[in-house]
């Protein structure tokens, strides 16, 4: 672990976890939001979660990703050892398909909150976009990023729709 910290940390519940957080890993990428990816399960190295969590503030991070399956609580962990925003992304590691890790993870009682987000790549990507937002709130070059990044996808498929249209009516002759 790095003395001095990206923005964005990435934890993980397990090594097999890795693959289903590419897609965060690649939004982080493309904002260009410097990021670290910690492998450090709840209940099989609590000693090494409770260091890691209790340290990320000083060290600089702003926002923890942490994602797992089963009865994932990872992100609870998390949460209650650091005030900084904890974004859970429940995985699907068993054959529940994730709904176990999304109860998990999303019903934080009343205190201690956990964003979450929905289970899998889909989570993994949106986990990034809003610890983009969350950090865009300090840092307007990047709400401006965020902000271009979405009226491109909006321009995409407007351009998509108005293409489907034109077509519609070239078919239909005049
Ligand atoms: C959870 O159990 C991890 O987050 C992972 O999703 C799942 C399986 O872990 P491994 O047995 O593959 O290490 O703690």
């Amino acid at each position: 672990m790095a003395m001095t910290a990206p923005r964005v940390a990435i934890l993980l519940g397990s090594d097999s976890d890795r693959a289903a957080m590419d897609g965060a890993v690649q939004v982080l990428t493309e904002f260009g939001v410097d990021h670290e990816l910690v492998v450090a399960s709840a209940h099989r190295a609590p000693e090494l979660l409770d260091r890691y969590a209790r340290a990320a503030e000083d060290r600089g991070i702003r926002v923890l990703i942490a994602a797992a399956g089963g009865a994932a609580h990872l992100a609870g962990a998390v949460a209650a050892r650091t005030v900084l925003p904890v974004i859970g992304v429940p995985l699907d590691a068993t054959p529940l398909g994730g709904l176990d890790a999304l109860l998990a993870t999303v019903q934080m009682p009343p205190g201690i909150p956990v964003a979450t987000v929905s289970i899998g790549g889909w989570g993994a990507r949106n986990a990034a976009l809003l610890a983009v937002a969350m950090l865009g709130i300090t840092d307007s070059a990047l709400r401006e990023r965020l902000r271009a990044a979405r009226a491109k996808t909006a321009a995409a498929m407007e351009a998509a729709a108005q293409e489907t249209m034109d077509r519609g009516t070239a078919g239909r002759g005049s």
